[in-house]
């Protein structure tokens, strides 16, 4: 009866499963996860322990108006298991979301590592990949000014494998021991537990700016890194160098790089801000758009190799998070396609209980020194006995590995495994010696035999202390548009300051960068100059430390790279429209064949369209033609798009340019560097411009991403759009922007 039901249910869940159209419950996890399912379609309504139930609408009460009584089990049941339905949020990276996928490598990479999942091209790794913001709550907008965590699991058949990155390369500190101070300083102040999800508050910028180790990280996080257009469109990094381990034992150290094929883009921090209100899901919901229908986000993995003899050749050193490997010093090498096609089909179950850890590892890759990460090995499984309520989380369905788990580990809080062996402990004859321990060539893990020999301390490699050039190597990578978001940002976090002396000390620090980064954020902030503040300003030495130990300085060799090109998005991918979102702008009496032209034309180069009008329904177009509306003004900005095209139809333009919503829609797209087209009469929306302007216009390119024509230049028009999509945005426009009222 049992097995018949679930045959049943099974069969129906594959119908109504959101995402069975794609083919995609073939890889082994997917398939792992199936016994797991339950959908409750064509099924009664049941306690937990299997009892139908008759009337889920009312107690059970002495009488129609009497008490209710304790014996009814069902509410009781039902009640409790609703004030358990919480645990704790992660204490970081709270607000996430993630999806399924698999990895596959190009060529096998016996060279590099002995590590299974590299070796066949033909294989495909199942993965879960969680992307979050750090600081905010669970509930906080994804546009936060933030780095964002980048977490994959590979559900490998040698184990799993975490590689819990996050979307910039490097780190905020040197030394775990320092992590609970940076997290406290930038969560929410503890008086009031404001701001939000906001680094620009007091006691963040008081502790940064005793820290000058943080300086590198702060360009990063200050650049529009930390607010990307799309968890799609960035890129990942491992951030500490980890080791590749090949068969015969030689080790090499490794970065590892995800590289989005979308290329690597941001939104605007007004944008970032307007965003969080009208759609706070905005990153969530674009991943989750994507994947259901069928656009795939796609990254390469990227690996910097470098010979263990090398590793004192750099004027940085490899152990230190704070620090890059240059791509121009050591190239990255794509080796590997990640694939995400699948959304989870329960939030909770799968995206919140999914448990990374960077200790997580398989045969053929393994730990460097890195004292970050030292520290990190020891907080993920002590975070999750808190979070996930026990030992045994390893059990819960997204995290189990597709490959077998047999130990003596036992008992312990929802133990779901009934073991069945008398023997819970090795060595032992009773069990036959099983399980035994696996010899390196059955796929046994052996750590890398890396000498050490010196005397216990607490301290930091010597060229830790070099805490700015590659701040400066990141500042002066930056096109000038990026600097210029940079001062912006410095600007609007450290005016958001109450303590001018944290301001003061911040600028400060910044002249250690650039002398006129920091004389532009001073201007900002109505700094008369750079204060004079002494250097350096670490206060984070040990009690009976030498200041002097601890000083910044910069490498003694003169540094080796000037600029490099990778660190700037003004060099990313910029060649493709795909899933790029489009708003046509549009009323009653508009140009219905402007609008089907454009709709074909970025359809086939892979954006999507939404009409946008006053109201909701259905628009009566030219020609008597119904335009269904997609999204009414009431409930969208431009900045939930990639651009906007305003069509023809006298009666369309005279509306929109009469509605301030319309004129707004189209002044923030202009004055956030969007592509614009406009046919026709649409052209009167284009801000910015005169009449005049606007008439020559309607051979061709006003300015740069703004592209007009006449009623029948539809095609040459969609054409530019397209091309201006796949640029992102028109940078240059950028000053003007500043002159339109948006
Ligand atoms: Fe994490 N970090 N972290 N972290 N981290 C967590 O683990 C921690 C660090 C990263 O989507 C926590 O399960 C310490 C660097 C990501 O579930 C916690 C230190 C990097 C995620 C924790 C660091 C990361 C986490 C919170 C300094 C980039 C989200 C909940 C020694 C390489 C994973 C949890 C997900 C999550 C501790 C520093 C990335 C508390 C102690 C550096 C992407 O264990």
């Amino acid at each position: 009866m049992a097995t018949k039901r679930n045959a049943k249910r099974t069969k129906r869940d594959k119908v109504t499963d959101h995402n069975v159209t794609n083919g995609n419950v073939t890889n082994d996890k997917l398939r792992a996860l199936e016994g797991f399912r339950e959908s409750g379609a064509d099924e009664m309504l049941t306690t937990n322990q299997g009892t139908r139930i008759n009337d889920n609408q009312n107690s059970l009460k002495a009488g129609a108006r009497g008490p209710s009584l304790l014996e009814d089990f069902i509410l009781r049941e039902k009640i409790t298991h609703f004030d358990h339905e919480r645990i704790p949020e992660r204490v970081v990276h709270a607000r996430g979301v993630a999806a399924h996928g698999y990895f596959r490598v190009y060529e096998p990479l016996s060279r590099l590592t002995k590590a299974k999942f590299l070796q066949d091209p033909g294989a495909k790794t199942p993965v879960f990949v969680r992307f979050s913001t750090v600081a905010g709550s669970r509930g906080s907008s994804d546009l936060a000014r933030d780095v964002r965590g980048f977490a994959v699991k590979f559900y490998t058949e040698e184990g799993n494998f975490d590689l819990v990155g996050n979307n910039m390369p490097v780190f905020f500190i040197q030394d775990a021991v320092k992590f609970p101070d940076l997290i406290h300083a930038v969560k929410p102040e503890p008086r009031h537990e404001m701001p939000q999800a906001a680094s620009a508050h007091d006691t963040f910028w008081d502790f940064i700016s005793l820290m000058p180790e943080s300086m590198h990280m702060i360009m990063w996080v200050m650049s529009d890194r930390a607010i990307p257009r799309s968890l799609r469109m960035m890129e990942g990094f491992g951030v500490h160098t980890f080791r590749f381990v090949d068969d015969r034992g030689a080790s090499r150290f490794v970065k590892f790089h995800w590289k989005p094929l979308l290329g690597v883009h941001s939104v605007l921090w007004d944008e970032a801000q307007k965003i969080s209100g009208k759609d706070p899901d905005f990153h969530r919901r674009d991943l989750w758009e994507a994947i259901e229908g069928g656009a795939y986000p796609e990254w390469e993995l990227g690996l910097q190799v470098i010979e263990e003899a090398d590793e004192h050749a750099f004027d940085f050193d490899l152990l230190d998070p704070t620090k890059i490997v240059p791509e121009e010093l050591v190239p990255v090498q794509r080796v590997g396609r990640l694939t995400l096609d699948r959304n989870p089909d329960n939030f909770f179950a799968e995206t919140e209980q999914v448990a990374f850890h960077p200790g997580h590892i398989v045969p053929g890759i393994d730990f460097t020194d890195d004292p970050l990460l030292q520290g990190r090995l020891f907080s993920y499984t002590d975070t999750q006995l808190i979070r996930l309520g026990g030992p045994n989380f390893h059990e819960i369905p997204i995290n189990r590995p597709v490959a077998p788990v047999h130990n003596n580990q036992r008992d312990g809080h929802m133990r779901q495994a009934i073991n069945t062996s008398r023997a819970s402990y090795e060595p032992n004859t009773i069990a036959g010696g099983c399980p035994f321990q696996a010899g390196a060539q059955m796929g046994g893990f052996v750590s890398y035999p890396e000498r050490i020999a010196d005397a216990k301390a607490r301290r930091r490699g010597e060229k830790f202390f070099d805490h700015f050039s590659q701040a400066t190597l990141f500042w002066k990578s930056q096109s000038e548009t990026e600097q210029d978001h940079i001062v912006q940002a410095l600007r609007f976090e450290l005016g958001k300051l109450e303590t001018t002396a944290i301001r003061e000390r911040m600028v400060g620090m910044l002249a250690n960068v650039d002398r006129g980064l920091a004389e532009q954020v001073a201007a900002g902030l109505g700094l008369p100059a750079i204060p004079n503040v002494e250097p350096p300003l670490n206060r984070s030495i040990p009690a009976d430390g030498n200041p002097k130990d601890f000083e910044p300085r910069r490498s003694k060799s003169t540094p080796a790279l000037e600029r490099s090109a990778a660190l700037s998005m003004a060099n990313t991918v910029k060649d493709t429209a795909k899933t790029r979102k489009v708003a046509i702008l549009a009323a009653d009496g508009v140009d219905t064949a402007a609008i089907d032209a454009m709709k074909k034309a970025l359809a086939a180069a892979g954006a999507m369209a939404k009409v946008v009008a006053p109201r909701g329904g259905t628009l009566s177009g030219t020609r008597g033609i119904k335009v269904p509306v997609d999204f009414s003004l009431l409930t969208v900005g431009s900045v939930l798009f990639d651009a906007v095209f305003v069509p023809g139809g006298t009666e369309s333009v005279k509306a929109l340019t009469a509605d301030a919503r319309a004129v707004l829609f189209v002044n923030e797209a202009y004055k956030h560097c969007k592509a614009l087209a406009a046919t026709g009469e649409g052209i009167a929306m284009v801000p910015n411009h005169t009449g005049a302007d606007r008439g020559r216009a309607k051979g061709g390119t006003l300015e740069e991403g703004i592209v007009a024509g006449g009623d029948g230049d539809i095609a040459r028009v969609a054409a530019e759009l397209v091309k201006a999509l796949a640029r992102h945005r028109a940078w240059s426009r950028e000053a003007k922007g500043q002159l339109v009222p948006a």
